[in-house]
């Protein structure tokens, strides 16, 4: 088992973050979404360089991104995005596509269940021709409700996974299925060998044993479902402008080189621009609490 981190919680060079992680002990990087931003073989030579290797990709889906847009040219536009992901996945030498279906924040449907579910299963299925014939694996991700109103808990995205193909599998997240699931190890249990990745945070989405969640019994049913790839650290830390903040210095007033995309996909998610330090302390604080249970 190996432990990764995601790199959409804060806008920074990639090289900063590289230079972070690989300085903490992080052997892989979860890239964002965001292909449109990199140059693949700059980026390989940074990953090089940092001895950090690329675990994969997490959709952004952000703006007009929908696989299951009544437009049928948005829909294209859509799988054409993930696409445009799945081959800087490929560039990189990643393994793992993380794969939100619907666009973040759209708690609105727009069109009735079996038409949405039909353009889904489409529009999956032909990005899974293309991580069939590339050697990548599709994971489908259920976020909570105030995310997304398509898939939210582990039975949704397995029924999907199950309707696109026999290889395509589950990313679950400790943070959504502890909003979502009535019991997550039972979730964890029944998506099994279908499980292909897995983020982590806690229940109050700051870095794993900040919350209150029970990491050794997630840790004991990852090892009784045979997962032993990658744990993907993904915390988003709630905003606190209040006095009774514990963290006073964490919100970064005057952050640079910070889109309004990125903001208000940072805001959609509770959160918004924290400082370095912060941040550097729950990467820290991420690795510390999940790196003992890799003995
Ligand atoms: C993606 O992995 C995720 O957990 C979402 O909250 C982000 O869109
Ligand atoms: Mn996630």
């Amino acid at each position: 088992m190996q432990i990764a981190i995601h790199n959409w919680m804060r806008a920074e060079t990639l090289e900063s973050t590289l230079k972070r992680i690989s300085s903490l002990g992080y052997t892989h990087l979860e890239i964002q979404g965001a292909p449109e931003m990199y140059d693949n073989q700059q980026v390989k030579e940074l990953l090089e360089k940092y001895g950090i290797q690329c675990w994969g990709s997490v959709t952004l889906m952000l703006e007009e991104r929908n696989l299951l847009a009544k437009d049928p040219d948005q829909r294209k536009r859509s799988i054409e995005y993930v696409l445009n992901l799945a081959q800087m996945v490929k560039d990189l030498g990643g393994k793992v596509i993380s794969l939100v279906p619907a666009t973040v924040g759209k708690i609105v449907p727009d069109a009735r269940p079996e038409e949405e579910w039909e353009w889904a299963v489409e529009g999956v299925k032909e990005i899974y021709a293309f991580t069939e014939a590339n050697g990548l694996t599709i994971g489908i991700e259920p976020i909570n409700r105030f995310e997304t109103y398509f898939i939210n808990r582990g039975d949704q995205a397995l029924a999907l996974a199950e309707a696109v193909g026999p290889n395509c599998g589950v990313c679950l997240d400790t943070f959504h299925m502890n909003i979502e699931e009535v019991d997550l190890f039972a979730t964890m249990k029944r998506i099994g060998s279908r499980l292909v990745n897995f983020h982590v945070a806690d229940n109050n989405r700051m870095a794993p044993g900040m919350g209150k969640l029970d990491w050794p019994r997630i840790m004991n049913t990852l090892a009784e479902i045979g997962y032993d790839k990658v744990l993907s650290v993904e915390f988003c830390p709630p905003i606190d402008r209040t006095p009774a903040n514990p963290y006073p210095n964490s919100i970064d007033e005057a952050p640079e080189g910070l889109s309004d995309e990125q903001l208000k996909f940072l805001q959609d998610h509770g959160s918004t621009a924290v400082t370095e330090e912060f941040y550097t302390m729950l990467t820290q604080k991420s690795i510390n609490q999940l790196k003992p249970f890799l003995k």
